[in-house]
C-alpha cells in the first residue's frame, strides 16, 4: 500500500480498527477506505469484523443516530424514511458508461467521467458528524462457486443493521480470501439529516444520486434512506452481478427460489420473476412450501443442469396487504419476538403496528411517513394518506420463517425444475400457463412480460410497462443481449427447466378480480406435476393450461375449497384481442431494438398466426374445451 493511503488510514481510523482492516490483505481494500474515509470526512470509521458485540452496537447506534425506534415486542424496531424517499428512485439512477452504447428503450445511462467528477464533488465532507461503518459480506452461500464477497462502507447503522438480517456476514471471508477476492464495492451516505417525528431522515432529496460505475464495480448511493436505494447488497448489486453474468455466461435475476412440494415427498424448486409489489414474496412464502428465497437468485449451470442460489438470507418484503389468514408464516414472525425492522408503517403510542390491510382494526392515531396520523388526515392534494405507505416493508432473516427451506446454504444451490414470469396483467395472461420449450418461455413469457406499474418505484402507477424477466430496472447490459443471453442458456442445456407464466391480476369485463389471493397455491402444485409430467394439460395457442378436472381436485385437497366450473371458463378462457394486441407491443419494442435475434420474431409470428387461426375458427373469446 502507498505510504499516503496507510497515512490516512492511521488518522482516520482507530488503533483497534485499523488492525481489524489490516487483517484482511488486500491493497484495493485499503485503498477504498482510506480514499472515501478521507473525501466523505466521517467524524470516525468503524470496521466491523462480526462477532456478536459489534453486531449488537449496529442494532444500538441505528437507534441512536435516530433511524430506528422500538417497538413493543422485543426484538422489532420501526424505520422510516423522508415522505419523498419511500421507493427506487429510477430518474436518479445511472449507469456510468465510458463509450455510449444503445441499451434498447431507455435504461439510464451517463458519461462515466463527468458522473464520477459530480459524485465526488457532491461526495465531500458528506459524512461530517457521522460514523462510517465499514462491512462485509458475500452474495450467495459463502465458500461456493456462486458467493461473490462485498465491502459496503455507509454512515447509516440502519442500512449496516438491514444487511445484516439480509446478508450473509463476510468479514471472515475477506480474511480468509485475501488479496485474492474480487469484490463489489458499495458507498453509501444517507447525508444531512433532519429531525422530526419519523426521526432522523434525508434532507437533501434533491441531491439523491445512485450511481453505478460497472467499470470499478461500485455503486455510489447519497442522500437517500430507502432500502431498494441504499442497501448495497440488494439491488445496486443486482446490476453488478448482471454485468458479470453476461461475461461468464449465467443469470442474475430478480427471481425468488421456493421448494414446492409434491406428491410422496417430493420437493421440486422453482425460480420466480414478478416485477415488485406483484405477488413475488408472498408466492415464495406460501404455506405448505419452503422458502429459499424472494428476491434475488444467480443461476449456473452445473453439470448439465441449472441450479441456482438465493443471493440473500433474508427479506425485505412488502407488507401492506399482509394479514392472519393468507399469509399465516408471515403474520406469525411479524407478532413475537425476533429481529425486524418495519419500515413507513404506522405504530401507536403502545407501540403497536398497522398496515394497509392488516385483518385488525384501523388504530384512531399514530405515526407513519407522514408523521403525527389520524385516518381523516389529507396530504396536500386533499388525498386521504392511508395508515401506512403502499411500499412499506419489512426486513427480517429467513431463519426466522417457520417454512424455511433446509437448502438455504447449500453451496451447490437447488436444482431449478421450473421457472415462472408473473406481472400485473388485468386483461390478458390466464391465471398459469406452461410454454411449449424453452425459447418459446423466454421470448413470449419473461422477454414479453408486461406490468402495470406500483409504488415501488417513484412516479405514477397502474401503467403498463414492458418489464422483460421483471429485470428492467436493474440492467445493466442492453436488453437485446440480455434477452438473448437467456437464449444461450437453454441452449447449453439438454434438458432445460420449465417455463411458466402466471397472472394473479385478471380482471373481468366490469373490472371485478378473477382469483383469490389463496389461489396460486394451486397454481404452484399444478406446475409442479407438471414438472414431473404428472399432469396432463390442454394445448392453446399460446401454451398449455390446466384441465378443469385437474384444478378442481387440486381446489379441494389444497384449500378445502370448490372451483366452479364457471370460474374455470372466466379464468383461462383465451382472450384473442388481448393476447394478439399484447403480441403487437412486443413485437413493436424487439423491432426498436438493435441485435434482436430472428427467433425471437419467428417465434412470436408463431404465436400470432395460431391465434389468428383460432380467431377464425373460434371467435374472439376461446374456452379451452375448444381445443
Ligand atoms: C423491489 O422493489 O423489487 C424490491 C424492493 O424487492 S427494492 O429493494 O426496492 O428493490
Ligand atoms: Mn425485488
Amino acid at each position: 500500500m502507498a505510504g499516503k493511503e496507510m497515512e490516512i488510514l492511521k488518522t482516520r481510523l482507530s488503533g483497534p480498527d485499523l488492525d481489524k482492516l489490516l487483517r484482511i490483505d488486500h491493497p484495493e481494500l485499503n485503498e477504498l477506505v482510506a480514499k472515501y474515509s478521507e473525501l466523505c470526512e466521517p467524524e470516525k470509521v468503524v470496521v466491523i469484523s462480526d462477532t456478536e458485540p459489534e453486531l449488537e452496537l449496529i442494532r444500538e447506534e441505528a437507534i441512536k443516530e435516530g433511524a430506528e425506534k422500538r417497538l413493543k415486542i422485543k426484538g422489532h424496531t420501526i424505520h422510516f424514511e423522508h415522505i419523498e424517499d419511500q421507493g427506487r428512485d429510477k430518474a436518479n439512477t445511472k449507469i456510468l458508461v465510458s463509450k455510449m452504447i444503445d441499451f434498447g428503450l431507455d435504461l439510464n445511462a451517463t458519461d462515466r467521467t463527468d458522473a464520477l467528477a459530480e459524485i465526488h464533488g457532491l461526495i465531500k465532507g458528506i459524512m461530517k458528524g457521522h460514523t462510517m461503518y465499514v462491512r462485509f459480506y458475500t452474495l450467495g452461500p459463502k465458500n461456493s462457486v456462486f458467493s461473490m464477497p462485498c465491502v459496503q462502507l455507509t454512515d447509516s447503522a440502519y442500512v449496516a443493521h438491514s444487511e445484516d438480517l439480509l446478508y450473509r456476514n463476510g468479514y471472515s471471508e475477506f480474511v480468509r480470501l485475501g488479496r485474492s477476492a474480487k469484490f463489489f464495492k458499495f458507498v453509501h451516505s444517507q447525508g444531512e439529516l433532519s429531525v422530526g417525528v419519523t426521526g432522523a431522515v434525508t434532507k437533501n432529496i434533491k441531491l439523491r444520486r445512485i450511481y453505478i460505475d460497472l467499470d470499478g464495480q461500485t455503486v455510489f448511493s447519497i442522500n437517500t434512506q430507502y432500502g431498494g436505494n441504499t442497501i448495497g447488497l440488494k439491488k445496486l448489486a443486482l446490476r453488478l452481478g448482471i454485468q458479470q453474468a453476461d461475461r461468464e455466461g449465467w443469470l442474475a435475476e430478480h427471481m425468488f427460489l421456493m421448494g414446492v412440494h409434491g406428491p410422496k415427498s417430493r420437493v421440486t424448486y422453482f425460480s420466480g420473476a414478478f416485477p415488485s409489489l406483484c405477488g413475488k414474496t408472498s408466492t415464495s412464502m406460501m404455506s405448505g412450501e419452503t422458502v429459499v428465497g424472494d428476491d434475488i437468485a444467480y443461476l449456473k449451470i452445473i453439470n448439465d443442469q441449472v441450479r441456482a442460489v438465493n443471493v440473500e438470507k433474508g427479506v425485505f418484503g412488502i407488507i401492506p396487504g399482509v394479514n392472519s389468514v393468507d399469509d399465516p408464516l408471515v403474520w406469525k414472525a411479524l407478532h413475537n419476538p425476533g429481529e425486524i425492522i418495519f419500515s413507513n408503517i404506522l405504530y401507536t403510542d403502545a407501540g403497536d403496528t398497522f398496515w394497509i390491510g392488516k385483518d385488525r382494526p384501523t388504530p384512531a392515531k399514530g405515526i407513519n411517513h407522514s408523521g403525527e396520523w389520524t385516518p381523516d388526515k389529507l396530504d396536500q392534494k386533499g388525498k386521504k394518506i392511508p395508515p401506512s405507505h403502499p411500499n412499506a416493508r419489512f426486513t427480517l432473516a429467513l431463519n426466522s420463517l417457520e417454512n424455511l427451506d433446509p437448502e438455504l446454504d447449500n453451496p451447490n444451490g437447488v436444482l431449478v425444475g421450473g421457472i415462472i414470469y408473473g406481472g400485473r396483467d388485468s386483461d390478458t395472461w390466464p391465471p398459469v400457463e406452461e410454454s411449449f420449450d424453452w425459447p418459446h418461455g423466454v421470448i413470449t413469457k419473461g422477454g414479453a412480460l408486461e406490468s402495470e406499474t406500483t409504488a415501488a418505484t417513484l412516479g405514477a402507477e397502474g401503467v403498463r410497462e414492458f418489464n422483460p424477466m421483471a429485470n428492467i430496472d436493474f440492467l445493466s447490459i442492453p436488453i437485446f443481449k440480455y434477452i438473448n443471453n437467456h437464449l444461450e442458456f437453454g441452449r447449453k442445456l439438454k434438458e432445460p427447466p420449465k417455463i411458466f407464466s402466471v397472472n394473479y391480476f385478471l380482471r373481468d369485463q366490469e373490472g371485478k378480480w378473477l382469483n383469490q389471493k389463496t389461489d396460486k397455491a394451486v397454481w404452484l402444485k399444478w406446475m409442479e406435476l407438471r414438472v414431473h409430467n404428472e399432469a396432463e394439460a390442454i394445448r392453446t395457442p399460446t401454451g398449455l393450461i390446466p384441465r378443469y378436472d385437474d384444478l378442481r381436485k387440486l381446489f379441494q385437497t389444497v384449500l378445502k375449497r370448490d372451483f366452479s366450473k364457471d370460474d374455470y371458463l372466466k379464468q383461462f378462457t383465451v382472450r384473442v384481442p388481448e393476447y394478439l394486441a399484447k403480441m403487437g407491443r412486443i413485437w413493436e419494442i424487439y423491432k426498436m431494438m438493435p441485435g434482436t435475434q430472428q427467433i425471437i420474431f419467428q417465434v412470436l409470428g408463431e404465436q400470432r398466426e395460431r391465434l389468428l387461426q383460432a380467431k377464425e375458427k373460434f371467435g374472439d373469446y376461446i374456452p379451452p374445451e375448444k381445443f
